[in-house]
């Protein structure tokens, strides 16, 4: 498969042009902490190394990333949140962009929401997945980094934090159904079972 980069948007007006919603436009977007491997997980889908920019340095990509695939999926990387060193106006129009997109954009059919293996749920994660919830936006979980978790514990444990978790945000609000897929970018395991799950969804 091959894929492109499209356009780097730092407002709304700089997102590309939404076709008629069929197939080829179906935009999934990746949403997730600064740092949790959402760029290295659409290389990894678009199966293209180097595509979607990746850094050990958090809080790096301020706008949505466009990528076009040949299979006509489009990827929007949105940039990460819960990075303590942005100030507080950069917090401010990070929610402007990324709100005006996930509430304004007919074309996006399903969110990513990425989480660390080894971290599971923070506060700011069940916030965006009640957040998506309450409206009415389809998504997806998954817990990426798995090659990071050694042994049958620690898989474990990721397991059953990542269930735990999810039943505590069900107090905030978050309803604690839905599967969490896992996967490792750095391994390839997972990744065929998230496209499946991709296949799935139903274009609007
Ligand atoms: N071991 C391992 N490292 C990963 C994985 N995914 C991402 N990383 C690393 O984590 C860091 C952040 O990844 P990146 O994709 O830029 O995160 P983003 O900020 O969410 O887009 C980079 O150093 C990546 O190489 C993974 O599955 N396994
Ligand atoms: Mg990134």
């Amino acid at each position: 498969m091959s894929a492109r980069f499209i356009i780097s948007a730092a407002k709304p007006e700089q997102f590309p042009p939404e076709e008629q919603a069929s197939q080829r436009q179906a935009e999934i977007a990746f949403l997730g902490r600064s740092n949790v491997g959402k760029s290295s997980l659409i290389n990894a889908l678009a199966g293209s190394e180097g595509l979607a920019y990746t850094s050990s340095r958090p809080g790096c990509t301020q706008s949505v990333n466009f990528f076009q695939l040949d299979d006509g999926f489009r990827f929007v990387d949105l940039p990460g949140y819960g990075f303590a060193k942005v100030p507080k106006h950069i917090t401010r129009e990070w929610k402007e962009l990324i709100e005006s997109y996930l509430l304004g954009r007919g074309s996006l059919q399903l969110a990513i929401l990425v989480l660390d293996a080894r971290r599971g749920w923070m506060e700011k994660d069940l916030e965006l997945k009640q957040w998506l919830e309450v409206h009415g936006r389809p998504h997806l979980v998954v817990a990426t980094k798995i090659d990071k978790l050694k042994t049958h514990k620690e898989r474990h444990e990721s397991r059953k934090n990542l269930r735990e978790g999810l039943n505590q945000g069900e107090l905030l609000g978050a309803s604690a159904s839905g599967e969490i897929l896992e996967c490792s970018a750095a391994t390839g395991r997972g990744v065929r079972e998230i496209w499946q799950a991709i296949s799935k969804i139903k274009i609007r």
